[in-house]
């Protein structure tokens, strides 16, 4: 019998990590790296994508970076078959991790700022998988891993237009899913919890109430890290997950499964 570790392994993969610069995305890629995948990863701006790039290497990965943006299906399907060609073979991996947020009441927000998330959080999502797809089922396998949310099962004010995208982003996930199971293509989610990066910055400020209102409602009663997504992001990535389809896998302390703590 094989050792169950072996099924962990990502020795010979090719993985592109969207938004892989800093923070989750790369600490994802990171992972991906560790288990033996060779990564490619982009973003939209040349200086952020450089400057990764080098951290990749210094650290001894084998990546490059690709300046495109994930909303323009143009870009997608120049660079997509770039990589494809730079790493001499078909995608096995893409985790479709670029994402933004806007925090403004609906009140306030623009129909264009409520477009400009839907397009990069899902859309965006929908033209990486559909570009990548093609190439997956000519191998006969591949993996699909979005980057959800805890804002895919829960709202809160401010964050509407990303909480549409991170929900459209679930379901997104489960029909892409059940469309390419048939191709040994397995599509599943991570849902972060709040995990310390930029991103949750403005959330974590000295004093912010949000910090101690977070590790209220986490039983695990801290913030998330982005090292605490690598063993899912392998995990996912992986033959160890070679019947798991549509899921998205929550890495959020225990909130979404957590009533409160009781006020003292
Ligand atoms: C917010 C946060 C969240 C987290 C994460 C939770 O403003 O509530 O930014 O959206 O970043 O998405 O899973």
């Amino acid at each position: 019998m094989e050792n169950v570790l072996d099924s962990f392994s990502l020795k010979g993969k090719i993985a592109l990590v969207t938004g892989a610069t800093y923070g989750i995305g790369m600490a994802m890629a990171k992972a991906l790296g560790m288990a033996g995948a060779r990564i490619a990863f982009n973003a939209r701006r040349a200086d952020q994508v450089q400057q990764a790039e080098a951290e990749y290497k210094s650290m001894g990965f084998d990546a490059k970076g690709y300046v495109f943006d994930i909303t323009k299906e143009e870009q997608v399907n120049q660079f997509v078959p770039q990589i494809e060609k730079d790493f001499g073979g078909s995608i096995d991996i893409l985790v479709n991790n670029a994402g933004i947020i806007k925090r403004i009441s609906v009140v306030e927000m623009t129909v264009a700022e409520f477009k400009e998330v839907i397009d990069v959080d899902l859309i965006g999502a929908f033209i990486m998988a559909k570009a990548v797809a093609p190439g997956m089922i000519k191998k006969g396998s591949g993996k699909i891993i979005n980057v959800c949310s805890l804002m895919s099962e829960l709202g809160r004010e401010t964050v509407t237009a990303y909480a549409a995208a991170k929900g459209g982003l679930k379901m997104l996930t489960k029909n892409l899913a059940c469309e390419w199971a048939e191709h040994n293509i397995q599509v599943n989610g991570i849902g972060p919890g709040y995990i310390a990066t930029p991103q949750t910055a403005p959330l974590r400020e000295p004093g912010h109430p949000f910090d101690q209102f977070i590790k209220g409602r986490t039983p695990a009663a801290r913030w998330g890290l982005p090292e605490d997504l690598q063993g899912p992001t392998v995990f996912l990535a992986s033959e160890a997950s070679n019947f798991v389809n549509g899921q998205i896998l929550y890495v959020d302390g225990g909130i979404l499964a957590y009533l409160g703590k009781l006020p003292k």
